[in-house]
């Protein structure tokens, strides 16, 4: 494919902005070659500037759902962006938003809207801590909820550690406070609480792991965290950023049976615009200012295109069928995926949940960081080209999840296991 204009786009990008993006995945570091610049979105695909179409099972990181340009999402925000973009004060649509919100969340009581996920997780530990007097929190291994300070840690040696900044210009004081411990371990985590009674404000975990590579959680391991955080007078937070609307209408929690005290969510609930939230019981969001003491803030919080953007795409979430279409169509996926990899002799670990998957090159299991870190990153990365090439668009990294949205056709999905089928035989054929 021919890519000169993305190239040159690239060159002029990182002159003005950090390795010319303004993410880091998006700079296609950990699978080689350039990123594409996109042009537009259409429904299932993406097309670049060099008139390139792709499917995409990115959807920006899990936002678009409803796929690129869905026409209610883009005449609800037009409407709104003609009566005005932003005004600092309380509009309707707020107030619809987390209406709609809180009907598929029975857990939340009261939600605050921001405008990242790093913003909602990072409100959610601070309203946390106040409510229970303490400072330790608790993460796992490969857990991602955004880049606040004192998430930004690394797991240190053994199963039970006080966090390390996994980031210079983060100060080791961020860090001290955060215990982390590896996903699916339950015994770690009842470790921790023996080790730091009365001390763990709260556990924040993905109820679905998509930031180590889609990771389900292991029967009985929310449960237990519920049953841990109860006992302990800890608060639970599920943050379902990624999960929210995508795994279930109602989520990971919904999935599951699990009843967190606060969730966090973003993504979806902002159609493709920025907008997160988080929430819970009425008790602990009652602490947030104004209503309590707890500050938090933000300029655009609830912006009224954003807000309309979510509404219009939380409707849409509402049709009967909609989230059978999407299990259908992603374990299609990935059963043909799987087959595709059986047929090349390429070790694969499939995992969906949902509409969210991920393809493990090892030939074990994969129930946590560690042993998701034991997959073949350069066959993947060979795989991931060789799907580019073939017009299919893929998280550029081992350790990401995809996502299918309404607007995939049985067609489109067909047409990536057949484009599967080559990669592996490249995969298996050992060339770069
Ligand atoms: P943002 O601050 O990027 O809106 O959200 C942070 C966040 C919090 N919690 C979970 C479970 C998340 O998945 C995320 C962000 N996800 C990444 C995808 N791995 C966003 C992509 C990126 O960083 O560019």
């Amino acid at each position: 494919m021919k890519r000169e204009h993305s190239a040159a786009l690239f060159a002029q990008a990182r002159e003005v902005i950090p390795g010319g993006v303004n993410s880091p995945v998006r700079a296609f570091r950990a699978v080689g070659g350039q990123p594409i610049f996109i042009d537009h979105g259409e429904g299932a695909y993406l097309f670049d500037v060099d008139g390139n179409q792709y499917i995409d099972y990115v959807g920006s990181w899990g936002p678009l759902i409803l796929g690129h340009a869905h026409p209610r999402v883009v005449e609800a925000i037009t409407r709104a962006a003609q009566r005005g973009t932003s005004y600092g004060a309380p509009t309707e649509a707020e107030t619809r938003l987390a209406e709609l919100t809180i009907e598929a969340f029975p857990s939340i009581e009261l939600i605050r809207f921001v405008n990242s996920g790093t913003e909602a997780t990072m409100s959610a530990l601070r309203v946390a801590r106040a409510f229970t007097g303490r400072t330790k929190i608790v993460k796992f291994a490969g857990g991602y909820h955004g880049h606040a300070d004192m998430l930004l840690v690394a797991a240190g040696s053994g199963a039970l550690t006080l966090g390390v900044p996994d980031s210079p210009g983060v100060p080791p004081v961020a860090t001290t406070e955060t215990l982390v411990v590896p996903y699916n371990d339950l015994a770690a985590v009842s470790e921790v609480f023996d080790r730091f009674p009365d001390e763990i404000a709260a556990v924040i975990v993905e109820p679905v792991a998509g930031n180590m590579g889609c990771v389900p959680p292991v029967e009985g391991f929310l449960q237990g965290l519920r049953n841990l955080t109860t006992r302990h007078g800890s608060v639970l937070i599920f943050d379902e950023v990624m999960t929210g609307f995508r795994v279930a209408h109602g989520g990971a929690q919904a999935l599951y049976g699990i009843t967190p005290d606060m969730t966090c969510l973003g993504k979806i609930i902002g159609g493709g615009l920025p907008a997160a939230a988080y929430g819970g019981r009425r008790d602990i969001l009652s602490l947030v200012s104004p209503a309590g003491p707890v500050y938090q803030a933000g300029t655009l919080s609830g912006n009224p295109l954003a807000m309309a953007a979510g509404i219009a795409q939380l409707e849409a979430l509402r049709e009967p069928g909609v989230y059978e279409r999407l299990d259908r169509l992603t374990a299609t996926l990935a059963d043909g995926l799987a087959a595709a990899a059986r047929e090349a002799g390429v070790p694969l670990y499939q995992t969906r949940v949902g509409s969210m998957f991920c393809a493990f090159f090892t030939d074990g299991s994969v129930i946590d960081e560690a042993s998701a870190k034991r997959s073949d990153t350069h066959a993947f990365a060979t795989y991931f080209q060789t799907m580019l090439e073939q017009g299919i668009y893929l998280a550029p990294s081992q350790f990401e999840a995809g996502f299918v949205s309404l607007a995939h056709s049985e067609g489109d999905i067909a047409r990536t296991i057949e484009a599967a089928r080559a990669a592996f035989q490249k995969v298996a054929s050992g060339k770069e």
